[in-house]
């Protein structure tokens, strides 16, 4: 199994909104097939895995990352293909969230008469593919947010200087976040600020999330490098109002203009729905502090993961990771959960999940 899960992590970032899943099939203890899914609208691993058994399948076990499924989607069963196979034992590390299937792969094996054990693993399978499993059970994208901050909790110097605030590995480490990730969210200020062109730099050819900017009074300009890579899509969330010739701009330049709540400002809820709808699956979130703040206080992200340089700049009106109006109460705070801290270069990446009362 656990070869399977490291199949399967190997393909993060490219199935699109499909979980990553790996396979391993044993027979007499021996190695006979290997598969991961490694594009939506190709092959399941169990698939792969299968067809590089043949007919030693016959009798032997086949570890899955994820229940096999039962629903015909852009390919066929799986659970089918394992009993025609005829495999004797299925061992599954976690069920598959996806409503679709929910439970009854497991039961169609069952009901064939295959031995299936279920959790080995399952943690360390239900985390891999924790994007996959709050898409497709709400059909809204998970949110990362990744900023880099000091010490202090700043995100810039009191001049609004942020080159670097964060070291080398870290910056390096952001390219692979944005490649795991279908699209990179950012506010108008912090397009307008850095010029960003937010696509991934990996040594690699990887998808290209698309870039989102939350935009409500449409200030992005035509001449922002976001326009320069045709490939890749720009899409400037808005509000209804908003300025009709500075749309038709903007989408002539290639933007795609998505009009969320009729107020000053973009209703992020809506957005994430619409987002939802285009089935962006998951969104890194990088800023600003202001954009932060108003999703957080909304209860719209899903994880966090703050570079923390080891460096204190100070200055009151040095923008903070977290803009926003704040709690009257220490015991009001947004706690998070399952907290890990890992060293990257000089920096400290604290990694967890906001916990919303
Ligand atoms: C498996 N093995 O390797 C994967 C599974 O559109 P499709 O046909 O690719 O189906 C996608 C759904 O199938 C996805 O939402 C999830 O429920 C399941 N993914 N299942 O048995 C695999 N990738
Ligand atoms: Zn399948």
């Amino acid at each position: 199994m656990q070869l399977a899960l490291d199949m399967a992590a190997k393909a993060s970032g490219q199935t699109d909104i499909n979980p990553v899943v790996g396979c391993v099939i044993v027979k007499e203890g021996r190695i006979v097939g290997l598969g991961a899914h490694l594009k939506r609208g190709e092959g399941h691993a169990e698939v792969h895995a299968l067809r590089m058994a043949g007919e030693q399948a016959e009798g032997a076990t086949a570890y899955v990352t994820l229940e096999p499924c039962s629903h015909h989607g852009k390919t066929p069963p799986c659970c089918e293909r394992l009993i025609e196979a005829k495999v004797s034992r299925v061992v599954v590390a976690c069920t598959d969230p996806n409503p679709m299937v929910a439970g009854r792969g497991v039961k169609r094996l069952q009901e064939a008469g295959i031995e299936v054990e279920v959790g080995l693993l399952g943690d360390a399978s239900e985390r891999m593919n924790e994007k996959f499993n709050k898409f497709i059970t709400t059909r809204k994208p998970f949110v990362t947010l990744k900023t880099a901050m000091t010490l202090d909790g700043k995100i810039a110097a009191k001049t609004g200087d942020s080159r670097y605030v964060s070291g080398s590995a870290s910056r390096e480490q952001v390219h692979t976040l944005r490649h795991q990730h279908m699209g990179i969210m950012v506010g108008v200020q912090t397009a307008l600020a850095d010029d960003p062109e937010l696509t991934t730099r990996l040594s690699v050819p990887a998808v290209h999330p698309a870039r989102i900017i939350v935009d409500s009074k449409l200030r992005l300009p035509v001449t922002s490098r976001l326009f320069h890579n045709k490939e890749v899509p720009v899409i400037i969330v808005t509000v209804e109002g908003a300025d009709e010739r500075r749309r038709a701009e903007l989408e002539a330049a290639g933007a795609r203009v998505l009009a969320c709540g009729s107020g000053e400002q973009v209703d992020l809820e809506l957005a994430m729905t619409r987002l939802g709808e285009l089935e962006i699956g998951s969104i890194l979130l990088e800023g600003g502090g202001k954009l932060n703040g108003a999703m957080l206080e909304r209860g719209l992200i899903d994880k966090v993961m703050l570079f923390i340089a080891p460096k204190i700049i100070g200055g009151e009106r040095a923008p903070e990771a977290f803009s926003f109006g704040g709690f009257e109460r220490m015991s009001e705070a947004i706690g998070l959960r399952g907290v890990t801290m890992e060293q990257v270069g000089d920096d400290y990446c604290l990694t967890g999940y906001p916990v919303y009362a």
